[in-house]
């Protein structure tokens, strides 16, 4: 299936193999102890993920080498082709799950709420994401069509990628942190100050780990470690899924890539998108 074209969701753009299981994932069964990772698409999502389950790991006898990360955290509305969904895959997984997702707030199915399930957000700026989401479109060819860069990033603009607009997702999930029990990252800050983040996500879930403890993760968790690491750099996965000879998942993991793939004219552009579309929100990105 080479880039199938999206479908709307209730008015999202959502890969169309996804939509096809959307009413599953209406109907999840969330449960009291899990823990929800949500990111809008390539905000750090596996690198996030990765640390969750390494701390959930210090008391599991599995430990984390031993299956892929899409395995170890199952991606809620994942629906492929003679592949496991990911409903599916969480019906069947013992508690407590680690689940992760990259639905907007209003797309949550409602037993994540009805069971006050906590959630962890990792937000990154928008141009990066821009980026960095441009490549996986096109490596990760069970999305649309990516067209030129130009092309795509008008796209991102109008909110029309899979996922809707990026303002839309950090800002919902921002205001609902005001309300709800969830740990709002930033990309960046993970960047500056890992074991700094890392203690935050500790403390959030509740657990008591050890400064060696967190400083092991924050050295399993950094770029280079998950690079080379088969189970969280997605080199398992089908090439009729994701090829990595297009680009690497893994690609660069820095911030401020954009500089070097977007044109003067793009910033502007895309400047007075931003300053329009975040005038009223008090959130604040680092680029
Ligand atoms: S996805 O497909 O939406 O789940 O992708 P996601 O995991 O959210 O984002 C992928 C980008 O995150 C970078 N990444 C990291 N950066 C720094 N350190 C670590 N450990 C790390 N792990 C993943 C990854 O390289 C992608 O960013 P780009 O800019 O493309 O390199």
């Amino acid at each position: 299936m080479i880039h199938p074209p999206a479908k709307l969701v209730r008015g999202m753009p959502i890969l169309g193999p996804f939509a096809e299981n959307w009413e599953n994932v209406e109907k999840f069964q969330a449960r009291p102890d899990d823990l929800l990772i949500c990111t809008y698409p390539k905000s750090g999502t596996t690198w996030i993920c990765e640390i969750v389950d390494q701390i959930l790991a210090v008391n599991n006898a599995e430990g984390c080498k031993n299956a892929a990360i899409f395995e170890r955290v199952p991606f809620l509305e994942y629906a492929v082709p003679n592949m496991i969904s990911g409903t599916a895959a969480l019906d069947q997984r013992a508690s407590p799950r680690i689940i992760k997702t990259h639905l907007p707030v209003e797309l949550l199915p409602k037993s994540f709420w009805d069971n006050k399930v906590k959630i962890i957000y990792v937000a990154r700026n928008a141009k990066d994401v821009a980026v960095s989401y441009y490549h996986f479109y096109q490596m990760a060819i069970v999305h649309p069509e990516p067209g030129t860069w130009d092309e795509f990033l008008d796209s991102y603009i109008e909110g029309k990628v899979c996922f809707g607009p990026w303002s839309t997702h950090v800002k919902g999930w921002w205001q609902m942190a005001k309300k709800w029990d969830v740990l709002y990252l930033f990309y960046e800050d993970m960047l500056e100050d890992l074991t700094r983040e890392i203690r935050k996500v500790v403390k959030f879930m509740g657990k008591d780990l050890s400064k060696e403890l967190v400083e092991k993760i924050a050295s399993l968790t950094s770029f280079k470690a998950m690079k080379e690491n088969k189970n969280s750099n997605y080199t398992t996965v089908p090439s009729s899924v994701m090829d990595h000879s297009i680009s690497p998942f893994m690609r660069k993991g820095v911030c401020g890539d954009w500089k070097n793939q977007f044109s003067v004219a793009q910033n502007e552009k895309f400047d007075k998108y931003y300053q329009r579309e975040m005038a009223d929100c008090d959130l604040s990105f680092r680029s």
